[in-house]
């Protein structure tokens, strides 16, 4: 799963990226000449709780990779960095609200409404090209309808993203990737000052319309608490009235964002989240581990997570009820401990 974030020139991505991956990699406005590539590793305390009671050989955290992609040295946002990001699964958008090395005033309203209509105009001049395509060949009549109305929504300025398809519509499309289906989420880089603070209101509620999620972070904050030993960050986070690292957060959205949900597995071996895709039946859950345990799929024993826990092994829960025996049909849930048994 890859995420690209996405902005304006000197929003911070770089910085975001750096303080995410704990990675130093160039900064500064126009600065950067090369692609980052980062995986991040998503934290879990309930992994974290299954490590304690099994004291596992290995730990393994789902992860995700990002992104960062140069903001050009233009004004606004650059048409081929943001081409770059049309195999990215989602999209983290990057709002400055700090004023810049120049001193000038952030507008983050601006710069999200920037980027929509970027998209928007980008994949306007895709279903353009198409509806010509199509219209002289005449092949596929369903396909065009769908581009017509796809042509209708772009041009009203709404995203595809916010445009109701169907089932059928949606996979009708996806080979064209289009910028504005894609998943988004916000991130507000905001002063040290404002660390600890909450969006402010006009933006909040320009998220919420757009049914967007909106994290508040300091790049700058998180990039130094990156770079802290574990014993000093707590005490950092607090002067700063933090809990947690705000990226933990962000990492956390950004897993929600593109819809996966984790099936763990625990033993003396390993404690592992697997990141699946929400709605995955058990067979297929099983294939992320090995294709063997799909094809030789026979049941598959569940637990949740916090149960394991609390009663210490698999025959406890066992013993009180709480272990369940499924089959085929059933969709793994997020923090189900998951133990397959399967033909080989
Ligand atoms: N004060 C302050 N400065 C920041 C913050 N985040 C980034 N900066 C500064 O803003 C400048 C641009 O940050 P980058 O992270 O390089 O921005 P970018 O979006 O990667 O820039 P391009 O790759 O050129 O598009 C750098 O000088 C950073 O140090 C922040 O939270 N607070
Ligand atoms: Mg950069």
């Amino acid at each position: 799963m890859k995420i690209g974030l996405v902005g304006y020139p000197g929003s911070g991505k770089s910085s975001v990226f750096s303080a995410l991956t704990g990675q130093s990699v160039e900064t500064g406005y126009g600065s950067q000449n090369r692609t980052n590539l980062g995986v991040v590793k998503v934290p879990d305390s309930r992994v974290d709780a299954l490590s304690r009671l099994f004291s596992p050989k290995k730990t393994t955290y789902a992860e995700i990779t990002f992104s960062d992609v140069g903001g050009g040295h233009g004004e606004g946002i650059d048409r081929a960095a943001l081409n770059g990001m049309r195999e990215a699964d989602a999209l983290c958008q990057v709002l400055r609200a700090f004023p810049d090395a120049a001193g000038d005033a952030p507008d983050p309203m601006r710069e999200l409404t920037g980027l929509e209509t970027e998209t928007i105009l980008a994949d306007l001049e895709l279903v353009e090209k198409r509806i010509a395509k199509l219209t002289k060949e005449r092949t596929d009549p369903r396909e065009l309808e769908l581009m017509k109305r796809l042509e209708q929504s772009l041009s009203a300025e709404k995203p595809i993203r916010a445009t109701e398809m169907s089932e059928a519509e949606r996979k009708m499309v996806t080979g064209y990737r289009f910028l504005s289906q894609k998943p988004l989420l916000l991130v507000l880089n905001v002063p040290e000052a404002q660390a600890a603070a909450p969006a402010p209101g006009g933006l909040a509620a320009a998220a919420a319309e757009r049914k967007l999620g909106l994290v508040v972070l300091s790049a700058q904050v998180e990039m130094e608490i990156a770079q802290l030993p574990a014993a000093e960050q707590a005490e950092f986070l607090q002067s700063l009235g933090l809990t947690e690292p705000a990226v933990n957060r962000f990492i956390h959205a950004a897993f929600q964002l593109i819809d996966l949900v984790s099936m763990l597995t625990a033993g003396p071996d390993e404690c592992r989240a697997w990141p699946i895709q929400r709605g995955t039946a058990a067979p297929r859950a099983a294939g992320k581990i090995h294709s063997d345990i799909e094809r030789g799929f026979i049941r598959a024993e569940v637990c949740r997570w916090d149960d394991l826990v609390a009663l210490g092994s698999e025959a406890k829960c066992r013993d009180a009820g709480k272990l369940r025996i499924e089959g085929k049909e059933y969709i793994v849930q997020d923090g189900d401990v998951v133990n397959f048994r399967f033909n080989v």
